[in-house]
């Protein structure tokens, strides 16, 4: 059955005023409607728009061979690269927004810094050197500035921003909380991070995490999540209409949605595998995350809309850390 569009209607209104014009118009529409016979699409096609096939590059840590290397490889597994090829630790990734670089930090040149690794083969470029642990680079959607962790004001973990090149590296936060875990809004103009908020009776190791925002014009720090446990690893979509997270769910740590104002929180993987480490696909589709447990970790994909999954790497070793690279790259 030929459904019958909307527009037929103003048409007959069109063509009752008489205006010539109009009447050009509405013969063209007609012809189309009985010309363009484009029909109801059968159930076979329709069902081959159920998932969108993932496309480009994920970058994740993996000690495969020895030590913490950054990899890529495509969405489906397959064309493995080293791109670190150190023997000191790297970890971490944060791709340049033309995805010609990747942000990691290593222990290298002894304590951690924050290196930009070159994908076309230039020696790899230091950007902190400071004898705090720097560590956890994201950078900015614009590819002007860097967001890091750093403990370099003697306390513990804090916010940081400095230029692409390293230089006016400046604290945005500087408190005793425990904080991880930068990662940018599309619009460049806020992030959100991880606090550890310790009650006075808890005396667990992770404590309580939370997810925050760091708004960068008035730099104010905002709680956004309230959820039992520690939460973290905080990622906006492509469009910055959700946030990604892991934390504690029912069986195992999962990865989890909410709102950008911490609404609507739901569980996504809610399985007995640890999951870490959300990084979405940049179509907004697909997540990849870390998944496993005592020390063996793999590389996951989720699709959204249908829970489809699937694991990437299969080795006895660790995996972590993924980071889609940005779209057509
Ligand atoms: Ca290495
Ligand atoms: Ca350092
Ligand atoms: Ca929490």
């Amino acid at each position: 059955m030929f459904k019958q569009p909307s527009y037929i209607f103003p048409l007959a209104n069109i063509i009752s005023v008489r205006n010539a014009s109009y009447l050009l118009l509405g013969t063209l529409v007609i012809v189309c409607l009985t010309g363009c016979k484009d029909g109801p699409k059968s159930t076979a096609e329709t069902s081959m728009t159920d998932i969108t096939e993932p496309i480009g590059k994920i970058a994740f840590t993996s000690n495969r061979d020895g030590n913490k290397e950054i990899y890529l490889m495509a969405p489906d597994g397959n064309h493995l690269q080293n791109i670190s090829q150190h023997p000191a630790m790297e970890y971490g990734n944060s791709w340049s927004p033309n995805a010609s670089s990747i942000a990691t930090y290593s222990n290298r040149d002894g304590n951690t810094e924050i290196y930009l690794l070159d994908l076309k083969g230039e020696p790899a470029l230091r950007l902190t050197n400071d004898p705090g642990e720097d560590v956890l680079p994201a950078i900015s959607p614009d590819g002007k500035k860097i967001a890091f962790m750093s403990n370099r004001n003697q306390k513990s973990r804090s916010l940081y921003l400095m230029k692409i090149d390293g230089s006016q590296a400046l604290a945005l936060t500087n408190n005793e909380a425990y904080e991880e875990s930068p990662s940018w809004h599309p619009s460049g103009k806020s992030l959100l991070f991880t606090r550890q908020l310790k009650e006075e009776n808890d005396t667990t190791y992770a404590a309580n995490g939370e997810i925050f925002t760091f708004d960068l014009s008035t730099k104010i720090a905002t709680r956004v999540s309230h959820k039992v446990g520690y939460d973290s690893g905080a990622v906006y979509d492509p469009k910055g209409e959700k946030i990604a997270f892991y934390g504690p769910g029912e069986q195992s740590f999962d990865i989890f949605m909410m709102n950008p104002d911490g609404s609507e929180i739901t569980n996504i993987t809610k399985d007995t595998l640890d999951a870490y480490s959300p990084s979405w696909s940049p179509d907004g589709q697909w997540i990849a995350y870390t998944a496993g447990a005592q020390n063996n970790y793999d590389i996951y994909i989720i699709h959204l809309s249908t829970g489809e999954r699937r694991q990437l790497t299969k080795t006895s070793i660790r995996n972590e850390h993924p980071s889609w690279a940005p779209a057509n790259k």
